[in-house]
């Protein structure tokens, strides 16, 4: 295994002060109500890097007046879209200039790679801020072509204050894809951060504030889930909420609407995603797409390509090559340029992927490589590979969130579809071959919301993102996301002035 990991393997990269512990509401950073704080810990060491305020009831309660009034009385809804793009794109340039101390709290934080933060992820928010800014004075509807004498036309207005609870697995990504679209349509939002990560949104609030957001726009309530966040889904004042993260909670979001003000929901709940690879497909690149694709951000990240399927032809290469190179994977601090794979989020994650590869070792599947932890403190754990699955294992059916692939063996496509299919999960496939009829005919057959052919985690602001089956309901990204947070209105009137 190419670990860099023992127990002096903390780097010395200077790690930032931490400015940001209070709760963001109507523009300003406040204690929490109860005066409650938490902890939030760097998962490289298990150590707590600060003490964050604890937001509550009482506090989305707060924030949610501060939206409101923004919504009901503020500029944001009434500026013209320039104006909202003028300033997100301000916002955008304060996060470029920010890059390096954003991507080091998403590391000491989530135990993301440092490069891979600096590189892409914090200026990709930047992009998803002025690809929506883009869209802001673009909003319109449509003219309608009625049956009777009637002029009849539509109007698109945002849908009001919208709360967004977001996960650990990538701060700053799953904050943008939410906010960006809800700020071009001219919400005001409540935004509730995992508990494991809420450095880099509170943050993210003092930049929107520099940015000239008005107050009450944009809050950001750090705290706990079924207190902050049940808060955000059963209030009766909020109009919309997104939420990623697991199926347990999608359900409880989706439950608490219900029973509340029936307030639109959309969800993005994981997946457990199939990677087919085809005889005629180049084994190394194969093998490097299958790996990178159950690998990349450590295994937590919704597509990973967790249920790998080879055709039989090249089935033993693709193995050979599979393990080379897990072995050769380097895991260790995220803020080494050489290491490709970081710690897990939390103690809590790392038990619950450990206790998995466990469950597989019992249901009778191989494990090839990997399957323990790794140093002596943190949250490392080996890539691992496991074949001769069925799809009735636990490994195969459900989530696991780490470095944990499934590899199986097929003959027929037709059997690689129905054996891709078989998962209460729809949101991402892969797909490796160079024939296009082969291409076509799976990705056809693929209950997903995703399809990569012959590349993976193909992701893009322009690119609509989303679940099907339990995978939830409601796109992220592209223009589909920026309608989640309009309503259309239809206006009518009779074109001669005639009574009908
Ligand atoms: O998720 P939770 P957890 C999956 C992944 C992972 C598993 C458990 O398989 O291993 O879920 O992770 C907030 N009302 N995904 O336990 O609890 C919580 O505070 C309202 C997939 O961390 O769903 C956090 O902000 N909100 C995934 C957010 O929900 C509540 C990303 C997600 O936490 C709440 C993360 C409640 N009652 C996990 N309880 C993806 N789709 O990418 C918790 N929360």
């Amino acid at each position: 295994m190419g670990s860099h990991c023992d127990d002096s393997m903390v780097s010395s990269v200077k790690i930032p002060t931490i400015q940001f512990t209070k709760l963001f509401i109507n523009g300003e950073f406040v204690d929490s109500i109860s005066g409650k704080t938490f902890e939030t810990i760097d998962p490289r060491t298990g150590d707590a890097i600060a003490r964050i305020a604890e937001g509550d009831k009482e506090d989305i309660d707060l924030a949610v007046k501060a939206a409101r009034g923004a919504f009901d009385h503020g500029p944001w809804p009434r500026f013209p879209g320039s104006e909202r793009a003028r300033i997100m794109m301000k916002f955008a340039d304060l996060i470029d200039q920010n890059v390096e101390e954003l991507a080091a709290l998403d590391t000491i934080d989530a135990g993301k790679l440092f490069s891979m933060g600096k590189a892409v992820d914090i200026p990709q928010v930047a992009a998803t801020l002025r690809y929506y800014a883009g869209a802001a004075d673009k909003i319109h509807g449509d003219v309608l072509k009625m049956s009777r004498e009637f002029h009849a036309y539509t109007l698109r207005e945002p849908i009001g204050v919208v709360g967004h609870i977001i996960p650990w697995n990538y701060p700053s990504t799953l904050l943008f894809m939410k906010i960006s679209p809800a700020l071009a349509a001219g919400c005001t939002m409540v935004v509730k951060p995992a508990e494991q990560t809420p450095l880099s949104a509170l943050y993210y609030a003092h930049l929107a504030k520099l940015a000239g957001i008005p107050n009450g726009v944009l809050n950001v309530v750090t705290g706990f889930g079924p207190t902050a966040g049940a808060a955000i889904s059963t209030h009766m004042d909020v109009d919309a909420v997104s939420f990623t993260g697991s199926p347990e909670v999608g359900r409880k979001v989706m439950k608490a609407a219900a029973e509340s003000n029936l307030k639109v929901v959309s969800l993005e709940l994981g997946g457990k995603s199939p990677l087919i690879i085809f005889d005629d497909a180049d084994i190394d690149v194969a093998a490097q797409l299958a790996l990178t694709g159950i690998l990349f951000n450590k295994g937590e990240i919704c597509v990973a390509s967790s249920r790998v399927y080879v055709q039989e032809g090249i089935y033993d290469e693709v193995v050979k090559k599979l393990v080379e190179k897990a072995k050769a994977w380097v895991v260790g601090d995220p803020f080494d340029p050489e290491v490709q794979q970081g710690p897990q989020v939390d103690k809590k994650q790392f038990e619950r992927i450990l206790s998995y590869i466990e469950h597989g070792k019992r249901e009778g599947a191989t494990l090839l490589t990997g399957g323990k932890p790794l140093g002596g403190k943190g949250y490392y754990i080996e890539p691992t590979i496991f074949t001769d699955f069925k799809e009735e294992m636990l490994i195969a059916k459900d989530e696991i969130f780490g470095p944990v692939m499934a590899l199986a063996k097929f003959k027929k496509i037709e059997e690689a579809i129905e054996r891709a299919n078989k998962s209460r999960y729809g949101l991402a496939a892969g797909i490796v071959t160079k024939d296009l009829n082969v291409a076509n005919t799976v990705s056809r057959s693929i209950h997903a919301g995703s399809i990569w052919i012959n590349c993976y985690f193909a992701f893009d602001n322009d690119c609509p993102f989303g679940g099907y089956k339990m995978s939830g309901f409601g796109s992220d990204f592209g223009l589909d996301a920026l309608y989640k947070y309009l309503h259309v209105k239809s206006v009518v009137t009779p074109i001669y002035n005639t009574p009908w």
